[in-house]
C-alpha cells in the first residue's frame, strides 16, 4: 500500500482502499473487506474495517472537538460557512461523487446526476440557509403581581451524533442528517453502508479540505451487529442516535441505545399504497406509479409497492402500467434507460423469495417475475425484471411485507371508505399516492390516510422544510427543517421574572 497525505486515499493492486477517517486522517486496517459492484461483480474497492479500539478513538476525537477545540465555540457565521465550502467541495468534484455512488450501487446515471449528488449537496445549503435564519422561541407569561415574566428558548448542540445510513441513496441519505448535525454544532461518527463506502470516504476528503476540523467528522466503515454499527449504538460516549434503514435494525439500535437512554430519530421501511380513482387521468397516474415503483430499481422508502385501483379504471391501468415495466426491462430497454441493479446478489435472492412467494400464493404475473439474460458481464450482476402482479389477497406476504425491489401489485376497489381500510392496513405508515381529479375526494381522502407522507398527483416531490418521517414500523420522529434542528439540538428554557 502507499500513501502520504493524511487525506488521500491509498491503493492496493490497482483499487482504492477506503479507509476510516478518525481525527482529522484516514486511518487503515488490515481487515479489509470487499466493494462489490452489483452491475457485475467485480471488486471496486477494498473497504478497510474498523474495530471497537477505532470507534473509542473516534468518540474521543468528537468529544475533544467540542469540548477543547474551535467546533465547541464555533458560531453560527463559521458553521455556515464550514456547511457552505462542503458543498461547494462535492460541487467541485461532481462527476467523482457520480462516479463512486455508480461504482457501489450500479444505478443509473441520470438518477445519480438528478437526485443521488445534487440532493446531497442541496442538504448541505439547504440546512446552512436554515440555521442563518432561525428565531427563537419566546412567550410573555401573566403573573399575579403584574409585572409578568418571558420565556425564551436556547439551543445547544446535542454532543457526539452517531449517524448510521443505508445504501439505497448513500450520499444524499447520510447528507441529510450531517448537514443539520453540523448546522447545530454537533460532532459525528458516520456509519454509511457496508454496501456503499465510498461517496463517503471522499466526502471526508471534502470536509478536511472545507476546514471542518479534525473530531468534528469521523468516518467508520463496517457492518452492523457485531462490527461498528453496533458498536456505535452501544457506545456510552454518543449521545443521539440518527438512522435510516430497516425496521428490525430499528429494533435492534432500540435495544443496544437503551441502557443510555439515548434520543433516537428513526427513518425506517415502508410498504406503501398508492389510489388510483377512476377520474384520474390513467397515462399520467400510470407514469408516476411506475416512477414511484420503480425509481432506482424500486429501492426507496417511498416507493409503492402496492396500488389499488377503482374497479372502472382497473383493466386499463394494468395494460397501462405493463407496457411502462416492460419498457424499464433491463435487458430489453435501450442503454441507459432501464432500470440498474438491485444492490447485491444477498438482497436480489430476497426479492427474487418473493417473486416465488407471489406465485405459490396465486398472482397473476402480469409482467417480469424473473432474471434478465444479457448474455455478457452483467449476467453476474444482480439485476431482476421489473414485475407487476394482480390477484393476490390483501394478507398475502407480497402485499405487506416490505420487498424493497421493483414490484408492485395491483388490486381492483369499489368504496373511498373501503380502499382507506386496505390502505390503512399495514404494519406500517410512510407514504402514500392519492391519483385522482376530484379536489374534494384528494383532500378528504390524504387526510384519512395514516402516514407521514401522502402525494396527490405526484411521488416524490420533496420541499425540504417539510417534515419527514413515518409512524407505526415506518419510524420514530421527524426530520427535514425545524424538525431536524430540533432533534440536532436541546433546548433549554430560561425564564425571566419582569
Ligand atoms: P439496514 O437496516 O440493513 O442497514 C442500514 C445501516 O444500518 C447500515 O449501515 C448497516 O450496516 C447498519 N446496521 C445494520 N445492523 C445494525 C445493528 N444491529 N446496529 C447498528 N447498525 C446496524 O438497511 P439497508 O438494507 O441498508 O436499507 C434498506 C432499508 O432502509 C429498507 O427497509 C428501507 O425501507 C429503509 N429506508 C428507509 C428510509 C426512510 O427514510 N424511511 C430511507 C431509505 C431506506
Ligand atoms: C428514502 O429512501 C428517500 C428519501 C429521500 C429524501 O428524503 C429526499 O428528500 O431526497
Amino acid at each position: 500500500m502507499s500513501g502520504h497525505s493524511p487525506t488521500q486515499m491509498r491503493h492496493l493492486d490497482g483499487l482504492p482502499v477506503l479507509g476510516n477517517f478518525i481525527d482529522g486522517h484516514f486511518e487503515y486496517t488490515d481487515d479489509l473487506f470487499p466493494d462489490i459492484s452489483p452491475v457485475d461483480g467485480r471488486v471496486v474497492a477494498h473497504v478497510a474495517q474498523a474495530d471497537a479500539a477505532m470507534v473509542d478513538r473516534a468518540v474521543r476525537a468528537a468529544r475533544h472537538a467540542l469540548e477543547a477545540g474551535a467546533w465547541g465555540r464555533s458560531t453560527v457565521a463559521e458553521r455556515v460557512a464550514a456547511l457552505r465550502a462542503i458543498a461547494g467541495g462535492i460541487e467541485a468534484r461532481f462527476e467523482e461523487f457520480v462516479a463512486a455512488e455508480i461504482a457501489d450501487t450500479g444505478k443509473d446515471i441520470h438518477h445519480t446526476r438528478t437526485i443521488d449528488i445534487p440532493r446531497g449537496i442541496a442538504n448541505f445549503r439547504f440546512f446552512a440557509d436554515l440555521i442563518t435564519t432561525m428565531g427563537s422561541e419566546s412567550y410573555h407569561t401573566d403573573t399575579a403581581d403584574g409585572m409578568g415574566a418571558l420565556n425564551y428558548v436556547t439551543r445547544r448542540p446535542v454532543g457526539v451524533v452517531g449517524v448510521i445510513a443505508p445504501w439505497n441513496l448513500p450520499l444524499l441519505l447520510l447528507s441529510w442528517k450531517l448537514a443539520p448535525a453540523l448546522a447545530c454544532g454537533n460532532a459525528v461518527l458516520a456509519k454509511p453502508s457496508e454496501e456503499t463506502p465510498y461517496t463517503a470516504t471522499l466526502l471526508a476528503q471534502v470536509m478536511a479540505d472545507a476546514g471542518v476540523p479534525p473530531g468534528v467528522f469521523n468516518l467508520l466503515h463496517g457492518f452492523g451487529a457485531g462490527s461498528v454499527g453496533e458498536a456505535i449504538t452501544r457506545h456510552p460516549g454518543i449521545d443521539a442516535i440518527t438512522f435510516t434503514g430497516e425496521s428490525a435494525t430499528g429494533t435492534a439500535i432500540m435495544h443496544a441505545a437503551a441502557p443510555g437512554v439515548k434520543p433516537l430519530s428513526f427513518e425506517l421501511g415502508g410498504k406503501n399504497g398508492a389510489i388510483v380513482f377512476a377520474d384520474a387521468d390513467v397515462d399520467e397516474a400510470a407514469d408516476g406509479i411506475a416512477r414511484s415503483a420503480f425509481s432506482n430499481c424500486g429501492q426507496v422508502c417511498l416507493a409503492t409497492e402496492r396500488v389499488y385501483v377503482e374497479r372502472p379504471l382497473f383493466s386499463r391501468f394494468v395494460q397501462a402500467l405493463r407496457l411502462r415495466a416492460e419498457a424499464l426491462s433491463p435487458a430489453r430497454a435501450a442503454p441507459g434507460s432501464g432500470i440498474g441493479p438491485l444492490i447485491s446478489q444477498a438482497h436480489r435472492a430476497k426479492v427474487l423469495g418473493y417473486y416465488d412467494r407471489a406465485v405459490r400464493d396465486g398472482a397473476e404475473v402480469v409482467c417480469g417475475g424473473g432474471v434478465p439474460r444479457f448474455g455478457d458481464a452483467r449476467d453476474s450482476g444482480a439485476f431482476v425484471e421489473p414485475t407487476v402482479w394482480t390477484g393476490l389477497p390483501d394478507d398475502a406476504a407480497c402485499v405487506r411485507e416490505e420487498i424493497f425491489g421493483p414490484v408492485c401489485h395491483v388490486a381492483p376497489f369499489d368504496t373511498e371508505d373501503e380502499v382507506l381500510g386496505r390502505v390503512n392496513d399495514s404494519p406500517y405508515g410512510l407514504a402514500a399516492v392519492v391519483w385522482t381529479n376530484d379536489l374534494r375526494r384528494a383532500h378528504r381522502v390524504a387526510g384519512r390516510i395514516e402516514t407521514g407522507i401522502v402525494w396527490v398527483n405526484t411521488w416524490f416531490l420533496r420541499d425540504l422544510r417539510t417534515p419527514f418521517g413515518g409512524i407505526r414500523l415506518s419510524g420514530i420522529g421527524r426530520e427535514g427543517g425545524m424538525r431536524s434542528l430540533d432533534f440536532y439540538s436541546e433546548t433549554t428554557n430560561i425564564c425571566i421574572k419582569l
